[in-house]
């Protein structure tokens, strides 16, 4: 989403970061920024959600307790035993099997089909009852079809958003979908967000005292999702599509630390599992490195490449993992998606992305997406200070740079 062109049939588009554009855009985005952030909160949450615990509805008691009580998310015994910094540096992701605890297995499992039905729920709901003008736009003048809602029940990234003509980007940009940002939705997920033990799984991977938070999804794959394709995401900074990085450069880089995390795990062949490319990353290829199937991806850029560090021939990975598990991935890293086959269960996942400044500029990329409401609550102080801290990126004109969008060099 870019910049503050109209479209014929609705408000103009909110910039991807307004905290961040030098000058605001128009009279529409002047006034949301205007707005208490519990108007706007309120109005990201309908009344049809019935949500009555939403993290982006709490008062400073509700982050009171959740400090308070806090408990152990994984078994660090097992992170660290598991987890070599060179060589996830060095290949570009990182398994860790069953680091989870019992507990945040079934509490995590139960967090992630909430907020799948949380975004189902809001597929189903009467969109005119939306207050569309609170969210920065007209209401829109076109409905998402039956077969698309159908479509995109019991699954993520399935609601057509190629235009904001039926308000699905307005709705993703101001997580009314639960599926982008479910940890304003989720009070489990908000705990995962802000835990002590994640974000020193973020220090650790990306060899970063400063750590920032960027980006949070549900990757919900329910029977009969077809695969998705291969792939890699830029990360800005100049570092992109650049050529072969040596491992102290690629250090150096504002690096993003991908973290999907299965409380239950998956199966390596049609249990729509996770599968990568060691080394990969090293490319810093992500307009070049992608392909519609396995097949195309070996004949095309995997054909007679070789690791940059170890020599040995680039291959494809199917990954196959216990419940409680996680995997670190540096966005570079090639990936996709096996399909569900229609006798499997749906696959339940959670992606949490953290990124650190470059080391050279001292920069941050500017948040991919931080809804608005949050991005002003952390600017004016009304949030916690660790997360008032992870958000500055989608605030602080200083540390991004001048820069208004994640992939801006
Ligand atoms: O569903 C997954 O496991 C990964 C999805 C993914 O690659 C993405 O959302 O960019
Ligand atoms: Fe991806």
């Amino acid at each position: 989403m870019k910049g503050s062109a109209s479209s014929p049939d609705s408000a103009p588009t909110m910039p991807q970061n307004p905290l961040l554009v030098p000058e605001l855009p128009n009279p529409t985005v002047a006034r949301l920024l205007q707005c208490p952030t519990d108007e706007l909160a309120r109005a990201t949450r309908p009344s049809f959600l019935a949500t009555d615990h939403s993290p982006v509805q709490w008062s400073e008691n509700d982050w009171d307790r959740l400090e308070a009580n806090r408990e152990p998310l994984f078994d660090m015994s097992a992170v660290t035993a598991q987890f070599d910094r060179a060589n996830y540096l060095r290949d570009g992701y990182a398994v860790l099997k069953e680091v989870m605890m019992p507990k945040t297995v079934e509490e995590w499992t139960e967090a992630l089909k909430y907020g799948q039905e949380l975004n189902d729920r809001l597929l189903k709901s009467d969109w005119t009852q939306i207050d569309w003008h609170t969210l920065g736009r007209t209401p829109p003048t076109k409905l998402l079809t039956i077969e698309d809602i159908n479509n995109a029940i019991g699954g993520s990234q399935r609601v057509p958003q190629s235009d904001d003509e039926a308000g699905v980007k307005t709705l993703r940009q101001h997580s009314v979908f639960a599926e982008y940002f479910p940890a304003g939705h989720v009070p489990y997920l908000m705990n995962v967000l802000t835990h002590p033990q994640m974000l020193q799984l973020q220090r650790v991977s990306l060899g970063s005292d400063a750590i920032y938070f960027d980006h949070n999804q549900l990757l919900t794959r329910p029977p009969g999702y077809p695969g998705g394709a291969w792939h890699s995401h830029k990360i800005g900074g100049g570092a992109d599509n650049c050529g072969v990085a040596s491992l102290s450069a690629y250090q150096g880089q504002p690096n993003f630390n991908l973290t999907l995390c299965y409380p239950q795990g998956f199966e390596a062949k049609d249990d729509g599992g996770l599968k990568i490319i060691r080394g990969s990353h090293l490319f810093r290829d992500p307009a070049g490195c992608w392909a519609d199937t396995d097949e195309e991806m070996r004949a095309g850029w995997l054909a007679g490449r070789k690791h940059p560090v170890t020599s040995e021939p680039l291959q494809i990975e199917y990954i196959s993992l216990p419940p409680g598990s996680v995997i670190l991935c540096l966005s570079h890293a090639a990936h996709a998606v096996a399909p569900k086959a229609l006798d499997r269960t749906t696959r339940w996942c959670s992606l949490f992305c953290y990124k650190k400044p470059g080391d050279v500029t001292g920069y941050a990329q500017p948040s991919h997406s931080v809804p608005p409401v949050w991005a002003m609550k952390a600017q004016r102080g009304e949030l916690p200070a660790v997360l008032t801290e992870l958000f500055r990126p989608s605030y602080d004109k200083e540390l991004t740079g001048g820069r208004t969008v994640d992939s801006q060099a």
